[in-house]
């Protein structure tokens, strides 16, 4: 049976690391996946992280199986990150939350939940978006609409065109909204525009799926919530998938949320425990480390002080690199204007390099970017930067 199998395409993101891994240059920069790097290029674990994993490593007592929906305290936590201490949606225990695999399992059991229970069966996602996403739905087999975005005559958003775009779909559909931090663009919708889309989604039935795995990374964990707070306010329905890989640096212990906001109590039960029957049909239930690692966190005031201070410092150095990009650029003669990559959020900037600027980085320069252009701000330093600002002033 395998003989008849078709070799499946490299992953645009991930095939890319495979490729930067196997390149013998000495001096070669992989700005291709979005992981967090230090001053000394690095991504080292959290102090954070580390204190929570020694009280764990004292006080675990069982390796016992989890419930279908994780760690409670976890749960709990999620809830209070991503809508505050005391909002309604908690107060009226409409929300209720599942431990998940990370961003992409979390998004994978939503997707799947809405697929088989729900009459959602078309997803609207902004063009670009993501790599993963078009995959992890059409795995759900979700049908996929696209919405403009981005405009790339200006390196801006084009929000007409996006609410020009979702005005054409119909009552049930859901849309894919990157809470903040935008992959690739890094340009994320003003708190007006939130508002705009969030009355679209009221007044058309539409059903917000936000993505949300950057919190902490464009302002503030709070800042950042911000739009998903607006949404939650307005519409009677919504579903949440957050990620901790990166706001935590917890990678590989894959741990995300799956959250559904209800309209009331009674319907959010009932539809949760689809979600707990799409999960048991999976993978029956969640891994405990990374949940444990965050729950203790969240749940001790000083470790917490200590995790928001990390995330801030790696959220500040990524403004600085941006800031240093840009003089940079401009310092190896490039005149050509770059100054709205200071102006984008998160670990990305989509750089309006052509796939033929992105090849020649690569073959010639051994500076790997993703070929939309989209560079990883979060990979730079100030050791590499006259490396990679070099290489593209040769480009362009
Ligand atoms: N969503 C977006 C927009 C992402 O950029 C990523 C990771 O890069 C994810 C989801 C998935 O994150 P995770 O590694 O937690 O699965
Ligand atoms: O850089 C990005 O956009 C992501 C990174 O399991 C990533 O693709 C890498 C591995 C993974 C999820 C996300």
């Amino acid at each position: 049976i395998f003989t008849q199998v078709e070799l499946a395409p490299a992953d645009p993101i991930l095939g890319l690391t495979d490729a930067f891994k196997a390149d013998k240059r000495t001096g070669k920069v992989n700005l291709g996946v979005g992981i967090y790097k230090n001053e000394a290029g690095l991504t080292p674990i959290l102090a954070s992280v580390k204190q929570a994993e020694a009280k764990l490593l004292a006080s675990e007592e069982s390796k016992s199986y989890l419930g279908i929906e994780g760690v409670q305290a976890y749960n709990d936590a999620v809830q209070s990150l991503l809508f505050g201490a005391g909002h309604q949606v908690v107060k009226d225990k409409r929300a209720l939350t599942a431990q998940a695999p990370g961003g992409t399992g979390s998004l994978r059991v939503a997707a799947e939940f809405l697929a088989r229970n729900t009459k959602s069966k078309t997803i609207w996602v902004s063009n670009p978006t993501w790599a993963n996403h078009k995959n992890i739905f059409q795995s759900a087999s979700l049908e996929i609409k696209e919405y403009r975005y981005y405009k790339a005559e200006t390196h801006d958003k084009d929000f007409d065109a996006m609410v020009e775009d979702l005005s054409s779909a119909q009552a049930g559909d859901l849309v894919l909204l990157h809470g903040c931090c935008h992959n690739p663009t890094g340009i994320d919708l003003t708190q007006a525009q939130w508002k705009t889309i969030a009355q679209l989604c009221l007044k058309q039935e539409l059903v917000p799926l936000f993505d949300f795995a950057y919190q902490g990374f464009g302002d503030g964990v709070d800042e950042d919530a911000n739009g998903l707070r607006v949404v939650a306010d307005t519409v009677p329905e919504l579903i949440i998938a957050n990620s901790f890989s990166k706001n935590f640096g917890l990678y590989n212990e894959r741990i995300g949320a799956v959250t559904l906001v209800g309209d009331s109590q009674e319907s959010v039960v009932k539809a949760f425990s689809q979600v707990k029957s799409t999960i048991r049909g999976n993978y029956s239930n969640p891994p405990a480390h990374g949940a444990l690692i965050v729950s203790t966190i969240l749940g001790d005031a000083e470790l917490k002080a200590l995790w928001e201070r990390e995330l801030k410092e790696m959220r500040e150095r990524i403004a600085k690199m941006r800031t240093l990009f840009v003089e940079t650029l401009k310092s190896e003669g490039v005149t050509q204007d770059f100054s709205f990559i200071s102006r984008q959020n998160g670990m990305f900037s989509f750089s309006g390099l052509t796939k033929e600027q992105v090849a020649q980085l690569k073959d010639e320069h051994g500076v790997y970017i993703v070929g939309s252009g989209r560079i990883s701000v979060a990979g730079m330093t100030k050791e590499n930067m006259p490396v990679i600002c070099k290489a593209i002033a040769s480009v362009l």
